[in-house]
């Protein structure tokens, strides 16, 4: 359900093409909420039927047509109402903490693998975040530039900051993550070596 919301999101700054939308999608709102394309499409249609968005005919080249979405007075309606409602916290389900559960059941060098590509996988994330980070402070991220040039500019501050404070929490959480894999690490050796 919150990839509908993520779409409004994206197209209270501008009326999108679904490919103009999914790429969009790819350089922003994918950093917090990562969906493939065969999810952005059907839902942009089930948008649509719900009234949320209004797709427009419009010329392609010089024969040819495509779907443009517009964000309807319900869409934002619908927008804001999420905004405003507290969310339902599911419990942890994680594979990772799941199998660290019984790393007793592993090979020590498969247990060191996987830790290790936890820790990689962390640090690759982290480093994206923190090169958004940048970006919005510095003023070159294009997304934000869109969003700010059709807002008043006494709501830029607010608009830049809450992006920020979003990648500053998932900076946070891939340190500690990361943290965790190399004490995994060192729990595996001090475990494993029979010393
Ligand atoms: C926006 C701009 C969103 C930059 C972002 O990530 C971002 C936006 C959620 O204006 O929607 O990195």
């Amino acid at each position: 359900m919150s990839l509908r919301y993520a779409l409004l999101a994206l197209l209270t700054v501008e009326p999108m093409t679904g490919y103009d939308l999914s790429k969009r999608f790819e350089s922003s709102v994918a950093y917090v909420w990562h969906a493939p394309d065969s999810q952005i499409y059907p839902e942009l249609r089930r948008m649509e039927k719900d009234g949320l968005l209004i797709g427009e005919e419009v010329p392609w080249g010089p024969n040819s047509k495509k779907t443009q979405y517009r964000i309807t007075e319900a869409g934002i309606a619908a927008f804001r109402e999420w905004m405003n409602t507290p969310l339902e916290y599911s419990r942890e389900r994680d594979p990772v903490h799941l199998k660290a559960a019984y790393l007793e059941w592993a090979e020590p060098d498969s247990a060191r693998a996987q830790m290790e590509a936890h820790i990689a996988y962390h640090m690759l994330r982290r480093n994206q975040w923190e090169g958004m980070v940048q970006e919005l402070r510095s003023g070159t991220s294009v997304m934000l530039g869109r969003r700010l040039a059709v807002t008043p500019a006494a709501e830029h501050r607010r608009t830049t900051e809450y992006k920020i404070f979003t990648y500053e929490g998932l900076i946070a959480r891939a340190e500690t993550e990361i943290a965790w894999g190399r004490r995994g690490l060192e729990l595996i050796d001090s475990l494993e070596d029979g010393s």
